[in-house]
């Protein structure tokens, strides 16, 4: 018997998690100022930005959303969300959530099935910022690796991938098939460069450490920052 139970006491693993992913998306909404152009990732952590950067009031904003499922979120309470071509400019910030995050920085996303423009996000920002409850900190990362393939060839491009399969579940935002690799992955760099240059293969959910400006990942005793290797632009 004690008289004092221990810390998160009653609360779920996924309780935990859910707190932890709040607090990695509340800690990177404080980084967003007035006036920015900001890209919007997908995901369940993601899922806690949108309102954090709404109860910001933050001025001139303009968002833009890797997927419907973001825009939607982001619509819902209060943030009005462009195309890309709207914008028309490169990007200040973009906030996304990872699958796994290597000590090297290489990370892997995908898990929502948006990793294509995802990347295509975090390429046009000047600074590229993850979010992650503790669990998704790694230490080397393992398959499976998101793929987006066409659907024309299919049986061929997962040939060519293997080890891998088609996942289930809904097609990408923009309409493809999402398969997973399935294979080791003991070179991150050797196997973005095979998987890249597997034809129709639209984008896989490998992201370089050079793509990534910071890290914060949620734990126990609150948000951890890294910084990432994408140098201030
Ligand atoms: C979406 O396609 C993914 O890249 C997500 O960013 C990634 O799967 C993390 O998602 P959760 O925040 O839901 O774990």
């Amino acid at each position: 018997v004690t008289d004092h139970p221990p810390p998160n006491s009653g609360r779920s693993d996924g309780q935990i998690t859910d707190d932890q992913k709040r607090a990695a998306a509340v800690a990177a909404a404080a980084l967003v100022e007035d006036g920015m152009y900001v890209g919007l990732g997908t995901g369940s952590t993601v899922a806690y930005l949108m309102p954090a950067l709404a109860a910001r009031d933050l001025k001139g904003m303009h968002y833009t959303a890797s997927s419907p499922a973001t825009a939607t979120a982001a619509t819902a309470v209060g943030l009005t969300v462009h195309s890309p071509e709207e914008l028309n400019r490169r990007l200040d910030i973009v906030i996304d959530g990872a699958d796994q995050i290597a000590p090297d920085g290489w990370l892997i996303k995908g898990g929502g099935a948006a990793h294509t423009r995802e990347k295509i996000l975090a390429a046009a920002a000047a600074r590229f910022v993850v979010i992650a409850s503790a669990e998704k900190a790694v230490a080397s990362l393992h398959a499976p690796v998101p793929v987006e393939i066409l659907h024309f060839g299919a049986t061929w491009t997962l040939e060519a991938l293997a080890p891998a399969k088609l996942r289930d579940c809904p097609p990408s935002p923009d309409g493809n098939l999402i398969a997973d690799y399935l294979g080791a992955i003991d070179d991150p760099a050797a196997l973005a460069s095979r998987l890249a240059s597997t034809a129709g293969v639209v984008e896989h959910g490998l992201f370089a450490p050079g793509m990534v400006s910071d890290i914060l990942i949620a734990g126990p005793s609150g948000v951890t920052h890294r910084s990432g290797a994408k140098a201030p632009a």
